[in-house]
């Protein structure tokens, strides 16, 4: 019988061959690709935002977790039915303009994955109109900011004064983030939320989204 726990655990172990080989016995079996995603995937990841929150796990073992877990996702993504899994919501991120840095911003979006949302990454050096319009397109309910210079954080209050000036402020909600980025900042900036590492991100993404 397809053993939901011991996928969890690869995923939490970064067994990416191990994750993968327990994902094709499930499918194998029968078990529906969403309680798959949901009580072996998504329950492993939500352990390693756990671990990392509480210094247990560092940024490579979550870098190493992700990976078995998006290998597995790739495996059991295309076997969804139509609406069988509904996401908690669609998220855009990026690096902001100017800043190359996507260390952070890409464990961000694996531990967003990972919890059950559609994420369209854009990368790095992404300007306020492409978040925002990326978000008008998509329907997006969030967009996401990662910045890791302290020139570069304004680009942050472009992006909200942006999302104002397109009408979607409130719609779509602002998560910002990264070393020099504080919960003050994002209250000066009107966004609607700050977060400190990725595990808090995606507890608060959920909240904002609830
Ligand atoms: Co750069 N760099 N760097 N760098 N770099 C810093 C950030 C710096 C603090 C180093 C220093 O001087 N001590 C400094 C910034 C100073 C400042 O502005 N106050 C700096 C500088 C100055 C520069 C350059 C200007 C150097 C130069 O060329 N003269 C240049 C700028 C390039 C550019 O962006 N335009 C530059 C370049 C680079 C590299 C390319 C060499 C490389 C980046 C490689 C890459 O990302 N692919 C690099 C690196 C690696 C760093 C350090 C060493 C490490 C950053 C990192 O990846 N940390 C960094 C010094 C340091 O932090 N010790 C430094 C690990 C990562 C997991 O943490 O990104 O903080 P972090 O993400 C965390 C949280 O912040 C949070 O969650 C993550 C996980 O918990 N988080 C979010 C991040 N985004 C979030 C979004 C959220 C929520 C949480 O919601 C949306």
């Amino acid at each position: 019988m397809a053993d939901l726990q011991a996928l969890a655990n690869a995923v939490i172990g970064g067994e990416r061959e191990n994750a993968l080989r327990l994902t094709e016995e499930a499918i194998d079996e029968g078990v529906k690709p969403s309680v798959i995603i949901n009580d072996g995937l998504i329950a492993g990841m939500s352990v390693v935002g756990e671990k990392f929150k509480n210094n247990e796990f560092y940024v490579p073992e979550v870098l190493i977790a992700a990976r078995a877990m998006q290998t597995a996702m790739e495996r059991v993504k295309p076997l969804l039915a139509e609406g069988e899994m509904t996401s908690r919501g669609k998220v855009v991120i990026g690096t902001v303009k100017g800043d190359l840095h996507d260390i952070g911003k890409n464990l961000v979006a694996m531990m967003l994955e990972g919890g059950g949302f559609d994420v369209i990454d854009l990368e790095v050096d992404v300007s306020p109109e492409q978040f925002v319009s990326t978000a008008a397109e998509s329907g997006a309910h969030c967009i996401a900011l990662s910045a890791l210079l302290t020139t570069t954080m304004p680009s942050m209050k472009d992006t909200v004064d942006a999302l104002v000036e397109a009408g979607l402020k409130g719609q779509v909600k602002v998560i910002i983030g990264g070393a020099p980025v504080t919960q003050s900042y994002a209250d000066e900036i009107g966004a609607d939320g700050y977060a400190p590492d990725a595990a808090s991100a995606v507890d608060k993404v959920t909240q904002l989204l609830a």
